[in-house]
């Protein structure tokens, strides 16, 4: 999206409109080649991304090097004497443009745009070559050095090429041409406008120029106006200024998220042509923050509530046509959200723009994330940054917050051998980075809070680091990471009486949660939207009873790519309220109960809808229901009938009904809305009684249901046996750590179905069906949770070698017959390695899988049970 617009449309009297810019886009039709495979080269369009496909590939890495792009450019005769820009709003992260194989100019960063003058390099009347070369490889002197998301390489915004006359507005500093526009004062009466830029006079004569300021009202009425005549030298650059004052003026607000236009002219004095013209929009508002009261805009208390978000999607990697961006910042707002933290760098125009434009207050970020270097260059490279972070987004009213740092003590690089002066260092080298950034920020803009996001570790405050910007930002993430959810109100507390001077919000919460995995008793680690629900609710709850935290932002809006963590997809971090794809998840409709003042209500259970469940002895199962919704109760219906008026506490309602086998329609209404779900019960009591027989699906070891998202299967929770029904018999859940996972925490490779091969149940006697009489197949799941399972050990003092441990060796029975013998695993098919074994076996009455260990115990994930 364009900062500026061209306006084509204004033709002053006798002033010339083709004198105008220009602005067109250069997204189309580009050469592409990465070093990686120089012998491959395609057409692409903008933008771009490398490593959309291989940033996926499951257990693999994904490219980080050099991609090139080739343009070829026409260059009119007539366009000698003029300027011409090339501008990109982000490219990852080191890029040279070269023009006729000169360099035009080097950018370093992947995520503040830049503008390079071409005019020097350019030949008129011919084909000019456009030579674009990024690359994404690790640098040490660019920050992020590590981080929790994927470092997709390309150019990944748009790209556009601005033809300007000699007389215009610059363009090419690290503002990429846009004009500033300040609002040091602003209150219900009036606000102070201040509008800065530099004209450049490119011609070889001295200009005279008349410079014509408006400002327009957010109804499109010219409410000011002003005319400066400047002189410039030949080839020279002047700053211009103006300051003018709003009389009552219409305060931006995210229930009034009005806007101001400004348009600057520029008419050349002696021929009367307009030689230049850009637009742009402002707001007037003003905000404050009390570490006792929290947030106040406009003089009024908010809470800050909302998301923070990364730029990628599934598919596309981060290469994000503008619908995206603006899909995103309208599903963030349905949410009821007034708050983003745009994290952990900046991104795209078009998120200021729409944070301006649906009323959404910012925090805005530089990428310096886990980790510095401790030299000049990396230091200048971040306050670089930073500058143009601020420079190219300071005019949106949107953005009240210039972050630099987050979680900077998470990973330093210390390993055994760092002293403890060592340490010391390096911690006073971050500190003394994060003081200069924060005297930068100031300096650029006065009028915007500084803030930095900290993991829940005692090293900030140790530091003093803590204390450097107006506001801390805490990523907390008790009752995952460690801790229990209880645990952070205590921990807010303890903060703000440590330190009752300082304002501080919740930048990060949130617990991973994948969509195919259901439970109706929720653990930490087992990725289920229960889970998530469990934890969001949590943490809202206790930061609602404190007015001191200024708001909370929600890890993350959406999933999002990270090579190399695993978590129930690998690659993928799934703290996201959205999937990667953008499907909400049942958490987000929760916050819309909370934050909307409209009427709403809504019933959980989105991706649950076939629950199975015991009978009692009614011969009715039990299904727990959740409703959200923002009014004092809520009334619900079964299949029709009226059943109860639930209270709502703090936006949730809780019953469960007792329900018969097969479907129901139920219905939750309030006044002036209501809401519909069906549930199917599958009763365990008459699975086996379905005629034709029904597959059964077993998701072993795991309290879960999964749902393979391919074929649809549901794979339910496991259960110990019980005549009539089914059910294992002896054993225990593998659990790979005490403190964390359910099953094994590893990518298993072979398989899109992770979640279903990383739970299993270890060391049990047997695994039993009582079904009806036929034949059957039974397929069953493994994978060897143990990476040393396949080693042997030595035993040096005997000179006899010995087996590990870990190694797991078992074979299994059905019905007494051997149907697999000796299975290894680690040997046959490797560790962490999805295998699926199936025979057939005719019986009378009931199956029984007895699992008898030869080393170690045997371990399972998984069994589908189909009738021949
Ligand atoms: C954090 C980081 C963020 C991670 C997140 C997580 O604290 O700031 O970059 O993605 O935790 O999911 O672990």
């Amino acid at each position: 999206m364009k900062k500026l617009y061209l306006i084509f449309l204004i033709v002053l009297s006798n002033a010339n409109a083709q004198a105008q810019r220009l602005v067109t886009s250069l997204n189309s039709n580009w050469t592409f080649v990465s070093e990686k495979n120089s012998s491959d080269t395609i057409t692409v369009n903008l933008p771009h991304t490398w490593n959309n496909v291989d940033a996926f590939i499951d257990g693999g890495d994904y490219y980080r090097g050099v991609g090139i792009y080739f343009k070829t450019l026409f260059i009119p005769e007539n366009w000698r004497g003029k300027s011409i820009f090339i501008r990109c709003e982000g490219a990852n992260q080191l890029t040279t443009v070269l023009v006729n194989e000169k360099i035009a100019g080097k950018h370093l960063g992947g995520y503040t745009g830049f503008v390079f003058n071409l005019t020097p390099y350019v030949v008129y009347g011919s084909e000019n070559q456009v030579e674009v070369v990024c690359d994404n490889s690790y640098n040490e002197n660019i920050p992020p050095l590590s981080a929790d998301f994927t470092f997709y390489g390309g150019i990944y915004r748009d790209v556009d090429l601005i033809l300007v006359q000699a007389l215009h507005i610059e363009v090419e500093n690290a503002a990429t041409g846009n004009i500033q526009i300040k609002t040091p004062f602003v209150d219900a009466e009036q606000a102070r406008v201040q509008v800065q830029f530099h004209l450049k006079n490119e011609t070889g004569t001295k200009a005279q120029t008349r410079v014509q300021l408006s400002i327009y009202d957010p109804n499109g009425n010219k409410v000011l106006s002003e005319i400066q005549e400047k002189k410039l030298d030949a080839k020279s650059k002047l700053a211009v200024e103006f300051d003018l004052k709003i009389e009552g003026p219409q305060l931006w607000s995210p229930e009034t998220p009005v806007l101001y236009a400004v348009k600057v002219e520029i008419i050349d004095g002696k021929s009367n042509e307009l030689t230049d013209v850009l637009t742009d929009k402002f707001g007037c508002r003003w905000f404050s923050v009390d570490p006792n009261k929290g947030f106040y805009l406009n003089g009024k208390q908010y809470r800050l509530m909302g998301v923070n978000r990364h730029q990628d999607f599934k598919g596309l990697g981060n290469a994000l046509p503008n619908s995206i961006h603006e899909m995103d910042m309208k599903l963030i707002k349905s949410m009821g959200s007034n708050f983003i933290r745009i994290a952990h760098y900046p991104q795209d125009p078009d998120i200021y723009d729409w944070c301006d434009k649906l009323g959404i207050i910012a925090w805005s970020e530089i990428p310096i994330v886990n980790q510095i270097t401790n030299t000049d260059t990396f230091a200048n490279n971040c306050l670089q940054m930073q500058r143009e972070q601020v420079l190219q987004n300071m005019n949106h009213p949107s953005v009240m917050m210039w972050g630099y740092m987050n979680e900077v003590f998470l990973r330093p690089p210390f390993n055994r051998t760092t002293s403890k002066e060592g340490k010391e260092n390096y911690y006073k080298d971050v500190v003394d980075l994060a003081r200069r950034l924060n005297v930068l920020t100031k300096l650029l803009d006065i009028s915007r809070i500084t803030v930095m996001a900290l993991h829940g570790s005692q090293i900030y405050n140790e530091t003093g680091i803590a204390d450097i910007p107006d506001v801390v930002g805490w990523n907390l993430y008790m009752g995952w990471y460690g801790g229990e959810l209880n645990q952070l109100g205590g921990f807010l507390d303890r903060e703000h009486q440590n330190h009752p001077n300082r304002p501080m919000l919740i930048s990060e919460y949130g617990p991973g949660t994948d969509v195919r995995i259901q439970t109706h008793h929720p653990q930490p680690w087992d990725f289920s939207e229960a889970y998530q629900l469990k934890n969001h609710m949590s943490y809202v709850d206790q930061v609602f009873e404190r007015e001191f935290v200024l708001g909370m932002a929600a890890w993350n809006y959406a999933d999002f790519a990270s090579a190399s963590r695993v978590d129930a997809i690998p690659d993928l971090n799934q703290k996201g309220l959205l999937t990667y794809d953008r499907e909400p998840k049942d958490v987000f409709y929760y916050y819309q109960a909370r934050l909307l003042k409209r009427p709403f209500v809504y019933i959980a259970g989105k991706n649950f809808e076939i629950q199975f469940a015991d009978a009692n002895s009614e011969g009715k199962g039990r299904l727990p229901i959740i409703i959200f919704a923002n009014s004092e109760n809520v009334h619900l219906k079964v299949d029709g009938v009226d059943v109860d008026d639930l209270p709502v506490n703090n936006g949730v309602a809780n019953t469960t009904l007792r329900l018969t086998d097969g479907a129901h329609l139920l219905e939750a209404s309030i006044s002036g809305a209501s809401y519909t779900r069906s549930f199917k019960m599958e009763l365990s009591n008459k699975l086996f009684e379905r005629l034709p027989f029904q597959p059964i699906r077993i998701n072993v070891g795991s309290d879960c249901s999964f749902t393979d998202a391919i074929s649809g299967e549901i794979w339910m929770a496991d259960r110990e046996y019980h005549p009539g029904l089914w059910g294992y018999v002896g054993g225990e859940l593998y659990q790979k750590s005490k403190s964390r996972f359910q099953g094994t925490d590893q990518n298993i490779l072979g398989t899109q179905n992770d979640p279903l091969y990383q739970t299993m149940r270890v060391g049990f006697q047997s695994y039993r069906f009582d079904v009806p009489e036929g034949n059957y197949k039974v397929t069953l799941l493994f994978a060897e949770p143990n990476a040393t399972a396949t080693k042997l050990v030595y035993d040096l003092e005997n000179g006899e070698s010995k087996t590990e441990e870990g190694k797991r060796v078992f074979s299994v029975f059905a019905n007494g017959r051997k149907v697999i013998s000796d299975l290894n695993l680690a040997e046959s098919v490797g560790v962490n390695t999805a295998c699926e074994l199936a025979f057939e076996i005719i019986t009378n009455g009931n199956i029984e899988l007895k699992f008898e260990s030869v080393h170690g115990k045997a371990v399972l994930s998984g069994i589908r049970l189909e009738q021949r």
